[in-house]
């Protein structure tokens, strides 16, 4: 019996040593462990051995038992290794291989633009809003104190989608829209947009363009409130070191009408070529809201101030910057946008 257990543990390491896979180790398993093995012919005959025999040879049966377990535990543990490393060396990769660059974009140099300015007045705890830019006539024109036939018209003419219908001019209407829809409560709103004007595009306008329209309207609003407003925003856009300054002009859905400058920020009013000697640059136009806008929108001019401002997004960028061709800013040649 010991001797036939010795040839037996020879048979199995030369097998599993030989085995090749994980089939093959379990053939060879059942062969040595399973129901028909010679392990199995040689427990049927315990019952016949006498106590004592029947000790020791349990004790050597078990120990075949545990060698083999162990062999074929260690033979599966190889095989699984090895088909891991089979697999690794296939799929291998270098890492150290230069990579493909991706060119990462950036946010359009306006769109920085427009949301330094929705910033600055979100900070001055205004609310933003935003409308259509197909406009009604009545919205563009009509309740800002411009009638047809009025000659304001003329230089923001205009296309025209039918006789009701525009692309906007300007982002006034919404803020028509917002009073409408405030229904004499207090407003105090920027519209940052898109507007369309029938210019003739050169290099510093553009059929299509950005506007910032601000709207306060409040009881006790004053011409002091305005100026203050724009000094802050002129401060932030421009420089600390910069004042403004008002000039009248004329707007009809405003009176009175300014036009507000601020020293030149190149030559801080000494003279240059930027502002044509005259130590100023004209950013804006502004002014207190018209009693007729007021009154068509539901508010008693009598109880009731407001002041607004319009300014061109696109402007301003050009100045703080020195860019002078508008169309540069819709030409998406990125070596021009890169630089921002
Ligand atoms: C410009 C400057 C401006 C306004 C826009 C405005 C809006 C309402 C009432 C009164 Cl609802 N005014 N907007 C005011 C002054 C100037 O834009 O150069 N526009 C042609």
């Amino acid at each position: 019996m010991e001797k036939q257990l010795i040839v037996l543990k020879e048979e199995l390491k030369k097998a599993i040593d030989n085995v090749e896979n994980i089939n093959q180790l379990n053939e060879t398993k059942a062969k040595y462990l399973g129901k028909k093995s010679s392990l199995q012919d040689l427990m049927k005959m315990m019952p016949r051995l006498s106590v004592e025999e029947r000790k020791n040879v349990g004790r050597s049966l078990n120990e075949f038992k545990n060698y083999a377990e162990e062999l074929i535990a260690r033979k599966a543990k190889e095989l699984h290794d090895l088909k891991v490393r089979l697999r690794l060396e296939k799929d291998k990769i270098d890492v150290t291989l230069p990579g493909k660059r991706f060119a990462v974009g950036r946010k359009h140099l306006l769109d920085q633009a427009w949301q330094e300015l929705e910033d600055i007045f979100i900070g001055l705890g205004y609310q933003i809003a935003e409308g259509p830019e197909i406009e009604l006539d009545l919205y563009n024109f009509e309740m800002l104190n411009t009638p047809k036939g009025h000659p304001a018209r003329d230089m923001q003419d205009s296309f025209y989608i039918d006789g009701n219908n525009l692309l906007r001019t300007q982002t006034s209407p919404v803020q028509i829209r917002t009073l409408l829809a405030a229904k004499g409560d207090p407003v105090k709103i920027v519209c940052p947009g898109k507007v369309y004007r029938r210019d003739n595009d050169d290099a510093t306008h553009s059929h299509q363009f950005m506007q910032l329209e601000g709207l306060v309207v409040d009881t006790d609003i004053t011409m002091a409130d305005l100026k203050g407003t724009l000094r802050f925003l002129m401060k932030k856009l421009f420089g600390d070191r910069l004042e403004i300054r008002f000039r009248p002009s004329f707007f009809p859905f405003t009176e009175p009408s300014v036009e507000v400058e601020v020293t030149c920020f190149k030559c801080y009013g000494n003279g240059c070529g930027l502002c044509k000697d005259s130590g100023w640059i004209e950013v804006l136009g502004a002014g207190m809201v018209h009693p007729n806008v007021l009154s068509g929108a539901g508010y008693d001019p009598k109880k009731y101030q407001g002041f607004a401002f319009g300014m061109g997004i696109e402007r301003v960028v050009m100045l703080r910057h020195g860019i002078d061709d508008i169309r540069l800013f819709y030409g998406n040649d990125p070596r021009f946008l890169e630089q921002f």
